[in-house]
């Protein structure tokens, strides 16, 4: 069991960021829940702390001051961030260029790209000054690859691609690791936001075949950062066994 690491989660309230956090705290790393929804984040909160030390911090991850203000302020035992996980962010409308809306690319923008900065820019301080810490990006096979009516999505996640590879270099005579995680098709909330609460819409992107689940990307996440000191994970990419690529899916139906 690893021992008085501190772990700061975006994201940590659903998906695979609830599922990282329930896999750090039994493997005892003490957790910096961030979200948006304080009674969801008591939620998690009160789940967790039986295993670990746990402290919510809310904030949405495109704003900025909330960012700083949130973690400037915090305690100073828990400012030894150990392990960064970047993983908040969202799908908003799944259109062609010429139909989608600013709007929605404004939102995927802001919590996709501003938000993994705005968040690595306060905590990345702190790995630096201890020289040492591991950065985790959620980036997605729309990181790797666009597909129809995805531009925008796409663009955000290579651009998360382009921001994992340009920290790890700049990174490097600090000690600290950054891996990038690109998964395909994760059974979560994803879909009912890209789908505006559509739940007949998102239910069918997961239809006819077994998606990955929140806890398989997790897994991959705690392998990473459980690796030997002198082991860096730079990139994974996680399909469902029925994926090959962002839209080719052997489905049975
Ligand atoms: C989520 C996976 O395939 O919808 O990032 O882009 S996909």
């Amino acid at each position: 069991m690893e021992l008085e690491k501190i772990a700061l989660i975006t994201g940590s309230t659903s998906g695979i960021g609830r599922a990282t956090a329930e896999l750090f705290a039994k493997n005892g790393i003490h957790l910096i829940l961030c979200g948006r929804r304080e009674d969801r984040l008591e939620e998690v909160k009160n789940e967790l702390q039986k295993n670990v030390n746990v402290i919510t911090l809310k904030f949405d991850v495109s704003n900025r001051k909330e960012v700083f203000s949130a973690i400037d302020n915090l305690p100073e035992e828990w400012k030894s961030i150990d392990i960064l996980v970047n993983n908040a962010g969202n799908a908003h409308g799944l259109a062609t260029f010429q139909d989608a809306s600013l709007d929605d690319f404004d939102s995927m923008i802001n919590s996709n790209v501003r938000g993994i900065l705005n968040v690595s820019k306060a905590v990345v301080p702190f790995l630096i000054n201890r020289k040492s810490g591991h950065i985790v990006n959620l980036s997605s096979i729309a990181g790797k690859q666009t597909y129809p009516k995805g531009s925008v999505y796409c663009a955000s996640k290579h651009a998360v691609e382009a921001i994992s590879q340009g920290m790890r270099m700049d990174l490097l005579p600090y000690g600290i690791k950054v891996t990038n995680i690109a998964p395909g098709a994760v059974e979560t909330e994803f879909s009912l936001v890209r789908f505006k609460g559509d739940k007949k819409l998102a239910d069918a992107v997961y239809q006819g075949f077994e998606p990955l689940v929140a806890g398989d990307i997790a897994d991959a996440i705690y392998y990473a950062v459980s690796r030997p000191a002198h082991v860096q994970i730079a990139d994974m990419t996680i399909f469902p066994k029925a994926q090959a690529s962002g839209t080719l899916f052997e489905k049975n139906n």
